[in-house]
């Protein structure tokens, strides 16, 4: 029911407004009268952690002042920082993650963008881990969110370990896919590749066998460099459809020093193939890839002296 979702704002088309429901056709993520569509946007840090950002007022702000047509949440399954995940947490926890995705959804609708879910798979490697916790969590929210066209699905965010290899990615996706799929026929579906997202040549050589999906790469721009933004565009003119729903300036470990020139070629690439991106990570934490400085506790509209050398960086991506 695409008229909950505002097509329009202060006389202007909203991204919704403009590209309506998602779908991917020819390697590329398409609108519904089928023109190609780059989203821009950026992500949550853990949600059991940072939930005060899932607003009406910080997404206001995000898609005013920063341009965003995409927000990610990045829901962990398994535990960080010593908060709970959703599947290693209890059922009060688990009610709680659920309420805020639905809140972030109806915020994201009154303002016409577009969410990802992310299911944050990260220090336990095998999305195979938690594969019924998974299953579980999309069956629900798939159905709590059925009349919202503006969701997109990520069911993995960076599968890892030399032990997880893309047929036994291929092993979790061919489970919770058509759970996805039962509730959300034709939603668009990110799946996470091998070493924490980078490995896409692998889904190149053996995709898997349904309609509307989209395979991820992630990159830390002082980190990744020439060599993984071949692996990029070979799959690219492979024709594989691409999602970057991760992404930052500074190291892998997502700390260090903002690399502005390697940024700017990621950010180069991925707008000549016309690739999605979506910059980490929305929080006070005092990391470099955090947008706000540690110390600012406001949940929108910050002012540059509040905000961290990458969110700068990052809002201009978003424009450019
Ligand atoms: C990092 C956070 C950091 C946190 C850690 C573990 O920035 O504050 O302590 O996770 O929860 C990823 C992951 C993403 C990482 C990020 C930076 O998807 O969860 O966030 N990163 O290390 N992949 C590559 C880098």
């Amino acid at each position: 029911m695409s008229d909950i979702i505002a097509k329009e704002r202060n006389n202007n088309p909203t991204p919704f407004g403009k590209y309506g429901k998602l779908h991917v056709e020819g390697g590329k993520l398409k609108g519904e009268k089928g023109e190609d569509v780059q989203l821009r946007g950026i992500s949550t840090h853990n949600l059991s952690n940072y939930p005060q950002y899932v607003s009406e007022e910080t997404l206001t702000t995000l898609v005013d002042e920063w341009g965003i047509s995409v927000f990610r949440l990045a829901m962990y399954c398994g535990e960080a920082d010593g908060f709970d995940g959703y599947a290693t947490g209890d059922d009060m926890h688990r009610l709680e993650l659920e309420a805020l995705i639905v809140k972030a959804v109806k915020a994201a609708a009154k303002l016409g963008i577009y969410v990802l879910v992310d299911w944050h798979v990260l220090l336990e490697q095998d999305p195979n881990l938690h594969k019924d916790a998974a299953i579980r969590f999309f069956d629900k929210i798939c159905g709590l969110l059925k009349d919202y066209d503006n969701v997109i699905y990520e069911i993995c965010n960076e599968p890892n370990g030399d032990h997880v290899t893309w047929p036994v990615i291929c092993v979790y996706a061919n489970q919770v896919i058509p759970v996805i799929r039962a509730k959300a026929p034709d939603s668009v579906i990110l799946v996470g590749t091998p070493c924490w997202s980078q490995q896409v040549d692998k889904a190149a050589a053996a995709p898997l066998p349904y309609p509307n999906l989209m395979y991820v790469l992630h990159f830390y721009a002082d980190t990744h460099r020439d060599e993984l933004r071949n692996v990029l565009e070979e799959a690219a003119k492979a024709g594989l459809p691409l999602f970057v729903s991760e992404f930052g300036c500074c190291n892998a470990a997502g700390d260090g020093e903002d690399n502005k020139e390697e940024a700017d070629k990621w950010i180069a690439l991925l707008n000549k193939y016309g690739i999605s991106f979506i910059a980490w990570n929305l929080s006070n934490k005092n990391e470099a890839s955090a947008f706000i400085l540690p110390g600012c506790e406001k949940i929108s509209g910050w002012k540059d002296d509040e905000l961290n050398g990458c969110a700068k960086l990052v809002r201009g991506y978003m424009r450019s």
